[in-house]
Protein backbone atom coordinates (compact mmCIF):
# COMPACT_ATOMS: atom_id res chain seq x y z
CA UNK A 1 0.00 0.00 0.00
CA UNK A 2 1.00 3.76 -0.14
CA UNK A 3 0.01 7.05 1.02
CA UNK A 4 0.53 11.11 0.79
CA UNK A 5 -0.41 13.89 3.41
CA UNK A 6 -1.99 17.96 3.96
CA UNK A 7 -1.89 19.97 6.34
CA UNK A 8 -4.01 20.30 8.98
CA UNK A 9 -5.13 23.71 8.99
CA UNK A 10 -6.76 24.17 5.86
CA UNK A 11 -9.42 21.54 7.54
CA UNK A 12 -10.66 24.07 10.37
CA UNK A 13 -14.32 25.48 10.20
CA UNK A 14 -13.80 28.04 12.70
CA UNK A 15 -14.50 30.66 10.50
CA UNK A 16 -18.50 29.50 10.08
CA UNK A 17 -19.06 27.45 12.70
CA UNK A 18 -22.08 28.08 14.25
CA UNK A 19 -23.60 25.46 17.31
CA UNK A 20 -26.49 23.56 16.00
CA UNK A 21 -28.49 23.18 19.07
CA UNK A 22 -29.24 25.27 21.97
CA UNK A 23 -27.50 24.59 25.20
CA UNK A 24 -29.85 24.01 28.44
CA UNK A 25 -28.89 23.84 32.22
CA UNK A 26 -30.56 25.37 35.51
CA UNK A 27 -27.02 25.24 36.94
CA UNK A 28 -25.90 28.54 37.46
CA UNK A 29 -22.33 27.88 37.62
CA UNK A 30 -22.35 25.57 34.26
CA UNK A 31 -24.21 28.59 32.54
CA UNK A 32 -21.31 30.63 33.80
CA UNK A 33 -18.82 28.54 32.49
CA UNK A 34 -20.96 28.55 29.28
CA UNK A 35 -20.45 31.66 28.38
CA UNK A 36 -16.68 31.83 29.05
CA UNK A 37 -16.96 29.01 26.00
CA UNK A 38 -18.80 31.03 24.16
CA UNK A 39 -16.81 33.66 24.26
CA UNK A 40 -13.41 31.71 23.83
CA UNK A 41 -12.00 32.40 27.38
CA UNK A 42 -10.06 30.40 29.18
CA UNK A 43 -11.43 28.25 31.87
CA UNK A 44 -9.97 28.55 35.43
CA UNK A 45 -9.26 25.72 37.99
CA UNK A 46 -12.16 26.55 39.80
CA UNK A 47 -14.35 26.09 36.41
CA UNK A 48 -12.39 22.55 36.11
CA UNK A 49 -13.23 21.51 39.65
CA UNK A 50 -16.77 22.36 39.41
CA UNK A 51 -17.26 20.70 36.03
CA UNK A 52 -16.00 17.62 37.76
CA UNK A 53 -18.63 18.31 40.52
CA UNK A 54 -21.47 18.57 38.04
CA UNK A 55 -23.66 15.71 37.55
CA UNK A 56 -24.74 17.29 33.94
CA UNK A 57 -23.18 15.47 31.26
CA UNK A 58 -24.91 16.70 28.67
CA UNK A 59 -24.35 19.95 29.55
CA UNK A 60 -20.86 19.53 30.15
CA UNK A 61 -20.58 17.50 27.16
CA UNK A 62 -22.39 20.08 24.56
CA UNK A 63 -20.15 22.67 25.66
CA UNK A 64 -16.96 20.27 24.79
CA UNK A 65 -18.69 19.35 21.44
CA UNK A 66 -19.13 22.92 20.36
CA UNK A 67 -15.28 23.46 21.17
CA UNK A 68 -14.57 20.24 19.27
CA UNK A 69 -16.70 21.01 16.53
CA UNK A 70 -15.42 24.87 15.99
CA UNK A 71 -11.83 23.66 15.84
CA UNK A 72 -12.50 20.73 13.52
CA UNK A 73 -15.88 20.49 12.45
CA UNK A 74 -17.10 16.67 11.12
CA UNK A 75 -14.35 15.15 10.91
CA UNK A 76 -12.69 12.27 13.21
CA UNK A 77 -9.06 11.51 12.94
CA UNK A 78 -7.33 7.77 13.33
CA UNK A 79 -4.24 6.25 12.19
CA UNK A 80 -3.12 3.01 11.19
CA UNK A 81 -0.97 2.11 13.57
CA UNK A 82 1.57 -1.07 15.20
CA UNK A 83 2.58 -1.14 19.11
CA UNK A 84 5.60 -2.58 19.31
CA UNK A 85 6.82 -3.24 23.60
CA UNK A 86 10.32 -4.40 23.26
CA UNK A 87 10.52 -5.46 26.85
CA UNK A 88 8.43 -5.87 29.94
CA UNK A 89 11.10 -5.83 32.19
CA UNK A 90 11.15 -3.26 34.41
CA UNK A 91 12.79 -1.89 37.68
CA UNK A 92 9.74 0.55 38.43
CA UNK A 93 7.59 -1.93 40.12
CA UNK A 94 4.13 1.09 39.82
CA UNK A 95 1.65 -0.36 41.39
CA UNK A 96 -0.47 0.82 38.69
CA UNK A 97 1.09 -1.29 36.36
CA UNK A 98 0.46 -5.03 35.61
CA UNK A 99 2.36 -5.30 32.52
CA UNK A 100 6.10 -5.02 33.81
CA UNK A 101 7.75 -7.29 35.44
CA UNK A 102 11.05 -7.84 37.61
CA UNK A 103 14.11 -9.32 35.95
CA UNK A 104 14.66 -12.96 36.47
CA UNK A 105 10.66 -13.56 37.25
CA UNK A 106 8.60 -15.64 35.50
CA UNK A 107 6.75 -14.34 32.38
CA UNK A 108 9.17 -11.46 31.52
CA UNK A 109 10.58 -11.18 27.76
CA UNK A 110 13.01 -9.01 25.76
CA UNK A 111 12.92 -8.62 22.43
CA UNK A 112 16.07 -9.61 20.42
CA UNK A 113 16.43 -6.71 17.51
CA UNK A 114 15.74 -9.04 15.03
CA UNK A 115 12.63 -10.18 16.75
CA UNK A 116 11.43 -6.64 17.06
CA UNK A 117 12.09 -5.83 13.44
CA UNK A 118 10.51 -8.74 12.47
CA UNK A 119 7.38 -7.93 15.06
CA UNK A 120 7.18 -4.73 13.43
CA UNK A 121 6.09 -6.02 9.93
CA UNK A 122 4.30 -8.86 11.63
CA UNK A 123 0.19 -8.41 10.88
CA UNK A 124 0.86 -5.55 8.56
CA UNK A 125 -1.59 -6.42 6.56
CA UNK A 126 -2.85 -2.51 5.85
CA UNK A 127 0.29 -0.62 5.55
CA UNK A 128 0.85 1.24 9.14
CA UNK A 129 1.72 4.79 8.91
CA UNK A 130 3.15 4.55 12.53
CA UNK A 131 4.99 2.00 15.48
CA UNK A 132 4.67 3.37 18.93
CA UNK A 133 7.37 1.42 20.58
CA UNK A 134 7.59 1.96 24.30
CA UNK A 135 9.15 -0.37 27.10
CA UNK A 136 9.84 -1.26 30.65
CA UNK A 137 12.58 0.50 32.44
CA UNK A 138 15.36 -2.53 31.67
CA UNK A 139 18.16 -2.29 33.98
CA UNK A 140 20.63 -3.91 31.43
CA UNK A 141 19.58 -3.16 28.31
CA UNK A 142 22.26 -0.50 26.78
CA UNK A 143 20.86 3.25 25.28
CA UNK A 144 22.47 1.44 21.98
CA UNK A 145 19.68 -0.96 21.59
CA UNK A 146 17.39 1.26 21.67
CA UNK A 147 19.36 3.10 18.75
CA UNK A 148 20.01 -0.05 17.07
CA UNK A 149 16.03 -0.43 17.14
CA UNK A 150 15.26 2.49 16.02
CA UNK A 151 17.82 2.65 13.21
CA UNK A 152 16.65 -0.74 11.94
CA UNK A 153 13.45 0.01 12.05
CA UNK A 154 13.53 2.82 9.77
CA UNK A 155 16.17 0.91 7.06
CA UNK A 156 13.06 -1.81 6.77
CA UNK A 157 10.13 0.47 6.82
CA UNK A 158 11.63 4.19 5.96
CA UNK A 159 8.25 5.40 4.80
CA UNK A 160 6.66 4.75 8.82
CA UNK A 161 6.83 7.06 11.24
CA UNK A 162 8.54 6.01 14.96
CA UNK A 163 6.70 7.21 18.11
CA UNK A 164 8.89 6.03 20.00
CA UNK A 165 9.81 6.62 24.32
CA UNK A 166 7.79 7.98 26.76
CA UNK A 167 9.53 11.05 29.14
CA UNK A 168 9.67 8.47 31.93
CA UNK A 169 12.06 5.85 29.27
CA UNK A 170 13.72 9.18 27.92
CA UNK A 171 14.83 10.18 31.68
CA UNK A 172 15.79 6.81 32.93
CA UNK A 173 18.21 6.04 29.51
CA UNK A 174 19.76 9.12 29.85
CA UNK A 175 20.54 8.82 33.51
CA UNK A 176 21.89 5.31 32.74
CA UNK A 177 24.01 6.12 29.64
CA UNK A 178 24.95 9.46 32.04
CA UNK A 179 23.54 11.81 29.30
CA UNK A 180 21.75 14.80 29.96
CA UNK A 181 17.95 14.82 28.84
CA UNK A 182 18.95 16.75 25.62
CA UNK A 183 21.75 14.92 24.48
CA UNK A 184 19.56 11.80 25.03
CA UNK A 185 16.49 13.26 23.06
CA UNK A 186 18.84 14.37 20.58
CA UNK A 187 20.36 10.97 19.56
CA UNK A 188 17.38 9.24 19.68
CA UNK A 189 16.16 12.23 16.66
CA UNK A 190 19.22 11.40 15.07
CA UNK A 191 18.94 7.57 15.13
CA UNK A 192 15.30 7.86 13.96
CA UNK A 193 12.35 9.23 16.48
CA UNK A 194 10.01 11.57 14.81
CA UNK A 195 8.13 11.88 17.82
CA UNK A 196 7.15 10.97 21.17
CA UNK A 197 4.26 9.08 22.85
CA UNK A 198 2.56 10.52 25.85
CA UNK A 199 2.71 7.63 28.38
CA UNK A 200 4.20 8.25 32.13
CA UNK A 201 2.37 11.08 32.84
CA UNK A 202 -0.33 9.24 34.86
CA UNK A 203 -0.75 11.86 38.13
CA UNK A 204 1.48 15.07 38.49
CA UNK A 205 0.38 15.70 41.94
CA UNK A 206 3.59 14.16 44.41
CA UNK A 207 0.92 12.46 47.24
CA UNK A 208 -0.52 10.55 44.30
CA UNK A 209 2.32 9.93 42.27
CA UNK A 210 3.41 8.18 45.56
CA UNK A 211 0.77 5.92 46.35
CA UNK A 212 0.67 4.25 42.29
CA UNK A 213 4.52 5.06 40.93
CA UNK A 214 6.29 5.94 43.24
CA UNK A 215 9.76 4.72 41.60
CA UNK A 216 9.51 6.96 38.35
CA UNK A 217 10.25 10.96 37.32
CA UNK A 218 8.13 13.62 39.13
CA UNK A 219 6.18 15.14 37.37
CA UNK A 220 8.06 18.43 37.24
CA UNK A 221 10.80 16.12 35.57
CA UNK A 222 8.29 14.44 33.19
CA UNK A 223 7.01 17.73 31.86
CA UNK A 224 10.61 19.22 31.88
CA UNK A 225 11.69 16.11 29.94
CA UNK A 226 8.68 17.35 27.25
CA UNK A 227 9.82 21.00 26.88
CA UNK A 228 13.13 19.44 26.21
CA UNK A 229 11.67 17.43 23.36
CA UNK A 230 9.58 20.16 22.01
CA UNK A 231 12.82 22.51 22.10
CA UNK A 232 14.39 19.91 19.81
CA UNK A 233 11.98 20.04 17.42
CA UNK A 234 9.89 16.78 18.41
CA UNK A 235 6.38 16.80 19.12
CA UNK A 236 4.81 15.19 21.42
CA UNK A 237 1.49 13.94 23.05
CA UNK A 238 0.36 13.94 26.97
CA UNK A 239 -1.62 11.66 28.77
CA UNK A 240 -3.43 11.21 32.10
CA UNK A 241 -4.25 8.22 33.90
CA UNK A 242 -7.91 8.84 36.64
CA UNK A 243 -9.86 6.75 37.94
CA UNK A 244 -7.69 5.41 40.94
CA UNK A 245 -6.67 7.77 44.26
CA UNK A 246 -6.69 10.61 42.68
CA UNK A 247 -9.28 13.55 43.03
CA UNK A 248 -10.29 16.17 41.16
CA UNK A 249 -8.32 19.01 42.06
CA UNK A 250 -5.63 16.32 41.25
CA UNK A 251 -6.65 16.02 37.62
CA UNK A 252 -7.33 19.52 37.67
CA UNK A 253 -4.17 20.64 38.57
CA UNK A 254 -2.62 18.41 35.97
CA UNK A 255 -4.14 19.34 32.76
CA UNK A 256 -3.25 23.47 34.01
CA UNK A 257 0.29 21.96 34.31
CA UNK A 258 0.18 20.89 30.73
CA UNK A 259 -1.93 23.68 29.18
CA UNK A 260 1.27 26.37 31.08
CA UNK A 261 4.22 24.03 29.25
CA UNK A 262 2.05 24.11 25.46
CA UNK A 263 1.76 27.52 26.05
CA UNK A 264 5.23 28.31 26.06
CA UNK A 265 6.18 25.37 23.19
CA UNK A 266 3.36 24.13 21.54
CA UNK A 267 4.76 20.83 20.92
CA UNK A 268 1.77 18.70 22.43
CA UNK A 269 -0.48 17.22 19.56
CA UNK A 270 -2.78 15.35 21.66
CA UNK A 271 -4.17 14.78 25.00
CA UNK A 272 -5.59 11.46 25.80
CA UNK A 273 -7.16 10.31 29.08
CA UNK A 274 -6.50 6.74 30.15
CA UNK A 275 -8.77 5.11 32.48
CA UNK A 276 -7.22 3.10 34.87
CA UNK A 277 -7.43 -0.82 34.54
CA UNK A 278 -6.91 -2.30 38.08
CA UNK A 279 -7.27 -6.28 37.01
CA UNK A 280 -3.12 -7.74 38.22
CA UNK A 281 -2.09 -4.84 39.50
CA UNK A 282 -1.32 -3.61 43.18
CA UNK A 283 -4.58 -1.61 42.97
CA UNK A 284 -6.69 -4.50 42.22
CA UNK A 285 -9.27 -3.47 44.88
CA UNK A 286 -10.05 -0.15 42.77
CA UNK A 287 -13.35 -0.92 41.04
CA UNK A 288 -13.45 0.39 37.04
CA UNK A 289 -14.18 3.41 35.72
CA UNK A 290 -17.33 3.80 34.57
CA UNK A 291 -19.26 5.41 31.49
CA UNK A 292 -20.02 8.66 32.90
CA UNK A 293 -16.44 9.19 34.44
CA UNK A 294 -14.93 8.18 30.70
CA UNK A 295 -17.19 10.84 28.84
CA UNK A 296 -16.71 13.35 31.49
CA UNK A 297 -12.94 12.79 31.42
CA UNK A 298 -12.61 13.58 27.70
CA UNK A 299 -15.16 16.51 27.97
CA UNK A 300 -13.51 18.49 30.50
CA UNK A 301 -10.00 17.75 28.87
CA UNK A 302 -11.59 19.29 25.52
CA UNK A 303 -12.86 22.32 27.76
CA UNK A 304 -9.50 22.86 30.00
CA UNK A 305 -7.03 22.51 27.14
CA UNK A 306 -7.97 25.03 24.78
CA UNK A 307 -4.17 25.06 23.27
CA UNK A 308 -4.23 21.57 22.20
CA UNK A 309 -4.98 20.82 19.10
CA UNK A 310 -6.26 17.11 19.27
CA UNK A 311 -8.13 15.25 22.06
CA UNK A 312 -7.88 11.76 22.10
CA UNK A 313 -10.45 8.72 23.64
CA UNK A 314 -8.30 5.63 23.24
CA UNK A 315 -10.85 3.16 21.76
CA UNK A 316 -8.24 0.22 23.31
CA UNK A 317 -8.91 1.82 26.77
CA UNK A 318 -12.43 3.25 27.37
CA UNK A 319 -14.36 0.61 24.81
CA UNK A 320 -14.87 1.20 20.84
CA UNK A 321 -18.24 1.96 22.00
CA UNK A 322 -17.60 4.44 24.60
CA UNK A 323 -14.85 6.14 22.26
CA UNK A 324 -17.31 6.23 19.20
CA UNK A 325 -19.85 8.43 22.08
CA UNK A 326 -16.64 10.12 22.76
CA UNK A 327 -16.68 11.93 19.58
CA UNK A 328 -19.44 13.69 20.34
CA UNK A 329 -18.70 14.70 23.90
CA UNK A 330 -15.55 16.68 22.96
CA UNK A 331 -13.07 13.73 21.46
CA UNK A 332 -11.81 14.04 17.52
CA UNK A 333 -9.56 11.07 17.57
CA UNK A 334 -10.05 7.43 18.33
CA UNK A 335 -6.35 6.34 18.00
CA UNK A 336 -5.47 3.50 15.35
CA UNK A 337 -5.72 0.11 14.39
CA UNK A 338 -2.70 -1.45 17.34
CA UNK A 339 -2.69 -4.52 16.26
CA UNK A 340 -1.29 -5.97 19.25
CA UNK A 341 -1.83 -4.05 22.82
CA UNK A 342 -0.24 -5.59 25.83
CA UNK A 343 -0.03 -3.06 28.57
CA UNK A 344 -4.31 -2.64 29.41
CA UNK A 345 -4.20 -6.35 28.38
CA UNK A 346 -2.11 -7.48 31.34
CA UNK A 347 -4.10 -5.27 33.24
CA UNK A 348 -7.40 -7.12 32.56
CA UNK A 349 -8.75 -5.28 29.29
CA UNK A 350 -11.11 -6.81 27.19
CA UNK A 351 -11.17 -5.00 23.64
CA UNK A 352 -9.36 -6.48 20.94
CA UNK A 353 -5.89 -6.77 20.47
CA UNK A 354 -6.62 -4.81 16.89
CA UNK A 355 -9.32 -3.42 14.78
CA UNK A 356 -9.33 -3.31 11.37
CA UNK A 357 -9.08 0.16 9.00
CA UNK A 358 -12.65 -0.76 8.23
CA UNK A 359 -13.63 -1.18 11.71
CA UNK A 360 -12.54 2.16 12.98
CA UNK A 361 -14.48 4.13 9.96
CA UNK A 362 -17.56 1.87 10.79
CA UNK A 363 -17.61 3.60 14.46
CA UNK A 364 -16.93 7.02 12.65
CA UNK A 365 -19.23 7.17 10.14
CA UNK A 366 -21.93 5.15 12.53
CA UNK A 367 -21.26 8.18 14.86
CA UNK A 368 -22.00 11.00 12.16
CA UNK A 369 -18.36 12.20 11.60
CA UNK A 370 -16.05 12.32 8.68
CA UNK A 371 -13.88 9.52 9.23
CA UNK A 372 -9.92 10.98 7.76
CA UNK A 373 -6.95 8.83 8.27
CA UNK A 374 -3.73 11.49 9.35
CA UNK A 375 -0.46 10.34 9.98
CA UNK A 376 1.19 10.66 13.48
CA UNK A 377 1.51 14.73 12.61
CA UNK A 378 -2.21 14.74 11.42
CA UNK A 379 -1.51 15.26 8.13
CA UNK A 380 -3.82 13.49 5.73
CA UNK A 381 -3.29 9.64 4.14
CA UNK A 382 -4.44 8.69 0.63
CA UNK A 383 -3.99 5.31 0.18
CA UNK A 384 -3.89 3.40 -2.88
CA UNK A 385 -4.37 -0.49 -3.76
CA UNK A 386 -0.75 -1.41 -2.62
CA UNK A 387 0.77 1.70 -1.01
CA UNK A 388 0.05 5.08 0.88
CA UNK A 389 1.19 8.54 0.58
CA UNK A 390 1.40 11.47 3.01
CA UNK A 391 0.37 15.00 1.75
CA UNK A 392 2.99 17.34 3.22
O1 LIG B 1 2.22 5.30 30.63
C1 LIG B 1 -0.17 1.46 32.56
C2 LIG B 1 -0.78 3.56 31.28
C3 LIG B 1 0.45 4.20 29.50
C4 LIG B 1 -2.12 0.85 33.18
O2 LIG B 1 0.74 8.87 22.84
C5 LIG B 1 -2.24 1.98 32.39
O3 LIG B 1 -0.65 8.33 21.25
C6 LIG B 1 -4.50 1.93 32.63
O4 LIG B 1 0.73 6.20 27.03
N1 LIG B 1 -4.45 0.87 33.44
C7 LIG B 1 1.01 3.74 28.17
N2 LIG B 1 -3.42 2.53 32.11
C8 LIG B 1 0.03 3.99 27.04
C9 LIG B 1 0.12 5.35 26.47
C10 LIG B 1 -0.53 5.66 25.17
C11 LIG B 1 -1.55 4.86 24.68
C12 LIG B 1 -2.12 5.17 23.46
C13 LIG B 1 -1.68 6.24 22.71
C14 LIG B 1 -0.65 7.03 23.21
C15 LIG B 1 -0.15 8.16 22.39
C16 LIG B 1 -0.08 6.74 24.44
O5 LIG B 1 -0.53 3.32 29.94
C17 LIG B 1 1.37 4.24 30.65
C18 LIG B 1 0.41 4.32 31.81
O6 LIG B 1 0.01 5.64 32.01
N3 LIG B 1 -1.02 2.34 32.04
N4 LIG B 1 -0.82 0.54 33.27
C19 LIG B 1 -3.29 0.30 33.74
N5 LIG B 1 -3.23 -0.75 34.56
Amino acid sequence: MSYSTSEPESRTTSADFRPRHGFQTNDPVLQTIAAKVDAGKRLSFEDGVALYRSGDILAIGWMANAVRERMHGDIAYFNVNRHINPTNVCVASCRLCAFGRKKGEAGTYTMALEEAWETAGSGLTEAVTEFHIVGGLHPDLPFEYFEDLVRGLKVRFPKVHIKAFTMVEVAFLAKRGKMTIEETLVRMKEAGVDSLPGGGAEIFADRVRHIICDHKIDGGEWLETARTAHRIGLKSNATMLYGHVENDEDRVDHMLRLREVQDDTGGFQTFIPLAFHPDNTALAHIPKTTGMMDLKQIAIGRLLLDNFPHIKSYWQMVSPEMAQISLRFGADDIDGTVIEEKIYHDAGATTPQGMRRADLVRLITEAGRVPFERDTLYRAVTRSEDTFTVAV
